[in-house]
């Protein structure tokens, strides 16, 4: 099919959307099988009070994924990561999560706003289980999808997967990505429109 001029403006127009929306995370899969992109913060391992890995023997889609288990109260494992984030504009953050084993244990998820000097700014605590058990059964994965938006003057953000009190949870394709405004989707809305007319 040859395209129009049409055509072909809405693809350019579309085509900055496209890379926006790309993850903003490295390795947020995990599929590297490894914690490329990643840092990990556990305590005292040496006294089996916490540890985070990659684990391919209990997945979400037959992949890596990325497991923390914590059996301390005063520690929080922390799985992390540091990208540029602009302020006042929405992200959308999504992932598959799973907890088990658990009989009392808190899990939840940090972000950290910083300005460009990373002078922190301020915090969201995306709170997914609290002093309780995990509300996924066994082989069970739930999914998480939630918008949030830096305050001004955010240049940097530090996502922190954390794990506290006595539970083993597993995280799989977290994803911070940017929240497509109105006019790039009424113009998407339009592109389908003429591909739709075209082919009809
Ligand atoms: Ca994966």
């Amino acid at each position: 099919m040859k395209m129009n001029r049409f055509m072909w403006i809405l693809f350019i127009s579309c085509t900055p959307l496209v890379s926006l929306q790309a993850g903003l995370l490295v390795n947020g899969d995990f599929n590297t099988g490894d914690f490329s992109g990643w840092w990990t913060w556990a305590a005292d391992s040496a006294n089996q009070s916490g540890q985070i890995e990659p684990v391919t023997g209990y997945t979400y889609d037959g992949t890596p994924n990325s497991k923390l288990w914590s059996a301390s109260s005063t520690w929080q494992m922390t799985l992390g990561q540091e990208f540029a984030l602009a302020a006042n504009t929405p992200y959308t953050l999504s992932f598959a999560y799973s907890g088990r084993w658990t009989t009392w244990g808190s899990v939840g998820i940090s972000i950290d706003y910083s300005d460009s000097n990373w002078t922190w700014l301020n915090y969201e605590w995306i709170s997914l289980y609290n002093q309780q058990p995990a509300p996924n059964t066994d082989g069970q994965w739930l999914l998480y999808s939630g918008t949030f938006t830096a305050p001004a003057g955010t240049a940097n953000a530090a996502l922190k997967i954390k794990a506290a009190d006595w539970t083993t949870v597993y995280f799989d394709n977290v994803n911070v990505s940017i929240v497509p405004e109105p006019a790039t989707l009424l113009l998407l809305g339009l592109g389908g429109l003429a591909l739709r007319r075209r082919s009809a």
